[in-house]
């Protein structure tokens, strides 16, 4: 019998197999969970419903998190399936691709700025307030995905480092508005993983290089590590734990100087 019988779990963030949306879904399917996922667009339905199925969930909506429209038309269907539900992940970032090189002064602009603080930390406000009416009066739990550029500067992530700062803050913020309805808020920061959102980000393959050489493990680290921390976040083992950004990340962040 696995941690998460009798949860409920909405997933939003599955755009491929190598999504850490993923990863988290078949960590939580794994301990017994029912699921529903959200796709962004069109171009990606068919996609996600097919590996929904392969997690015994029919449950597919269109969600895109820019709208306050698509958030409210979201759980007014998923009511249809659920009269409540437990766990709520969230797996979304963006940030215009030109702003994600380069200097970080010279490429910020104010229009990129706005996006990536909207769709990568206002988004998880957005679907809170929309959610509380069914997530509220149980043990529920919601999640979200940070990087280390968070809180230290690295080269490129630039203007996500600030949109991700926002979001870890925001973890802190809901935690202590939620945690009387008995919703905790937590958020994994996890080391670098080839996914689509890491598609294109130019010397990527160095950076999976540079922590596999310096992390503590001496790896880097799979969307199923990252799953079965996150599964662990939304259980009810973890009822002490609100407010946290937990590091999966072979230790990397803690390092102050590798290599002698
Ligand atoms: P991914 O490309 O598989 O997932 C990103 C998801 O964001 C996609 O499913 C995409 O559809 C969704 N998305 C973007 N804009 C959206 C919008 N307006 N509305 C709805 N959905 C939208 O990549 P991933 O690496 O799995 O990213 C998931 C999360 O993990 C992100 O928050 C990312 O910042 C974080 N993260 C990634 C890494 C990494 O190295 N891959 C490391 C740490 C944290
Ligand atoms: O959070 C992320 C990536 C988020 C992301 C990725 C893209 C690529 C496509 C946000 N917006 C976009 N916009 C696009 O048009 N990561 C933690 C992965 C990542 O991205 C980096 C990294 C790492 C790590 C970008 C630069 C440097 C390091």
């Amino acid at each position: 019998m696995g941690f998460l019988e009798n949860k409920k779990a909405l997933i939003i963030g599955v755009a491929s197999n190598r999504s850490i949306a993923w990863g988290i879904a078949q960590a939580m399917h794994q301990q017994g969970a029912e699921l529903a996922f959200t796709y962004q667009n069109d171009r990606l339905q068919s996609r996600v419903e097919k590996m929904a199925q392969d997690c015994s969930s029919s449950i597919v909506l269109p969600c895109d998190v820019a709208s306050d429209d698509n958030i409210s038309a979201l759980f007014t269907q998923l009511g249809e399936h659920w009269s409540e539900f437990d766990i709520l992940v969230h797996s979304v970032a963006f940030a215009p691709k030109e702003e994600l090189e380069g200097d970080f002064v010279e490429r910020t602009t104010r229009a990129g700025s706005m996006m990536a603080h909207d769709i990568s930390s206002y988004s998880l406000t957005a679907l809170a307030k929309a959610a509380r009416p069914m997530l509220q009066g149980h043990a529920s739990a919601i999640l979200s995905l940070s990087y280390l550029g968070a809180e230290k500067a690295m080269p490129n992530y630039n203007v996500m480092g600030l949109a991700k700062a926002s979001l870890e803050a925001n973890t802190r913020y809901m935690a202590y508005a939620l945690g009387p309805d008995g919703i905790r808020v937590n958020c994994i920061s996890a080391g670098p993983i080839r996914t689509l959102a890491a598609a294109g980000i130019g010397d990527f393959r160095k950076m999976l290089e540079h922590v596999e050489q310096n992390a503590p493990l001496r790896k880097n680290v799979t969307i199923e590590e990252v799953g079965n921390a996150a599964a662990f976040l939304c259980s009810d083992l973890a009822s002490g734990i609100t407010g946290e950004v937990t590091y999966v990340d072979a230790g990397y962040n803690i390092v102050g100087m590798s290599g002698y």
